[in-house]
C-alpha cells in the first residue's frame, strides 16, 4: 500500500514538473539605430531558448560565440528565430555584426547565462 503511495506520488510529481521542464524560454530582442531593446537578456544554462530578432529600423546583425551562436543573423524587419542552448554560465556581450552607421560600435546586447 505505501509503495503503490510513494509510485502515485512519484508520478504525480513526474507531471507536475515534465510541462515546466520543457517549457522553452523565447525571448524577442529588437533592433533599431543604435541599440537593442532589452539591452540585457537572461538565459539558464543547457537550457534550450529560442531567440527572436526583429528589426525596427536600420538593418543589423548579430552573433554570440559565447552561447553557441557563431554565424552572424542578419536582423531586418522580418523576425529571425534562432535555438540556443548555452553551455556555460557567465555575462557576455554581443555587438551589433553588420555595419549600419554612427552609433554602430556601441550597439551591443548583454547576455547573462545564469545556473
Ligand atoms: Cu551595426
Amino acid at each position: 500500500m505505501k509503495t503503490t503511495s510513494i509510485a502515485f506520488t512519484l508520478a504525480l510529481v513526474a507531471a507536475l514538473a515534465a510541462p515546466v521542464m520543457a517549457r522553452e524560454q523565447q525571448i524577442t530582442v529588437y533592433a533599431k539605430n543604435f541599440a537593442f531593446t532589452p539591452g540585457t537578456i537572461t538565459l539558464k544554462v543547457h537550457q534550450r531558448a529560442k531567440l527572436v530578432f526583429v528589426g525596427k529600423q536600420g538593418t543589423h546583425g548579430i552573433t554570440i560565440p559565447d552561447i553557441g551562436l557563431n554565424n552572424i543573423i542578419t536582423i531586418g524587419s522580418k523576425p529571425t528565430t534562432v535555438k540556443v542552448t548555452p553551455q556555460r554560465t557567465g555575462s557576455f556581450i554581443a555587438r551589433c555584426a553588420v555595419y549600419c552607421g554612427i552609433g554602430h560600435g556601441t550597439m551591443l546586447l548583454k547576455v547573462n547565462v545564469i545556473k
